[in-house]
């Protein structure tokens, strides 16, 4: 593997997670920086010529979009690839995948996103809480007037935007349960990237035990009352399975 490895990354957030789940499971020794929204654009654009986390910084490769991301570190990793060698299996993957990249979690992002905005100081502690205090303060000032922003660059045009999302949820959760019914897995009989990534998508519906995805107590009631729609939902017994049998650092008890 490289000898220098750095994550450019949002605290809280599923693409950001899809990348240190296939990095913490390939046990691929890395730093973190940590970015806040907002100030990130600069830092990101200036790396990759776009404004999205995550970015993986590989020696002096940089690369960006969570799949693509995945993907690297598998050809960097041949022996435990995330994607299945069978061509049928393989193009499966590919489609939930897209599925998920593409349509789900955007649309569950603007309901999450709505929930956690409900709260600023709740949204600065979420994404700067690790933070040096002076950061932390000059972020939660800056936040009434980026709320607008973060609204604008997600979709959240309008409380029709958060009802999709949530309808999104409840899509992914039903898609989840259904085809993981007969194995335990989306594809096949083994965890591949399908499972990662819809994991990491639903796990912000659902803050699994695990210290990169569960968000500071006490959430905001917006946020807890989004949960709570999908608590009892079999995809969220799944969901929380995949990340107890293979996302390493899930508290087991
Ligand atoms: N297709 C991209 C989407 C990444 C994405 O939407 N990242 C969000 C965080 S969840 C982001 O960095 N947004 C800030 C921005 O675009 O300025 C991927 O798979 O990585």
């Amino acid at each position: 593997m490289a000898s220098s490895v750095e994550l450019f990354q949002f605290r809280f957030s599923p693409y950001n997670e899809k990348a240190r789940w296939a990095l913490d499971l390939k046990r691929v020794p890395h730093r973190r920086t940590t970015l806040l929204p907002g100030p990130h654009i600069p830092k990101v654009r200036a790396m990759t010529g776009q404004n999205a986390t995550p970015v993986l910084r590989i020696d002096n490769e940089t690369v960006f979009g969570s799949t693509r991301i995945v993907t690297r570190l598998d050809e960097l990793d041949p022996a435990n690839r995330l994607t299945p060698d069978n061509m049928a299996e393989r193009e499966t993957v590919n489609a939930i995948v897209q599925r998920f990249d593409e349509d789900l979690t955007p649309r569950m992002r603007r309901a999450v996103l709505d929930a956690n905005l409900s709260n600023l100081d709740y949204f600065a502690r979420v994404f700067s809480g690790d933070r040096p205090a002076w950061q932390r303060f000059f972020y939660r000032l800056a936040l009434p007037l980026a709320r607008g922003l973060v609204r604008k660059g997600n979709g959240i045009t309008g409380p029709a935007a958060v009802e999709d999302g949530i309808a999104a949820g409840t899509e992914a959760f039903d898609l989840v349960a259904r085809a993981a019914a007969q194995t335990g897995y989306l594809v096949g009989d083994r965890f591949t990237l399908a499972d990662l990534t819809a994991a990491s998508s639903l796990a912000s519906l659902i803050d699994p035990p695990h210290p990169d995805m569960d968000r500071p107590l006490p959430r905001p009631p917006k946020l807890e009352a989004l949960r709570a729609r999908y608590r009892d939902h079999p995809g969220a017994a799944w969901v929380l399975e995949m990340y107890r049998k293979h996302r390493p650092g899930t508290r087991l008890s």
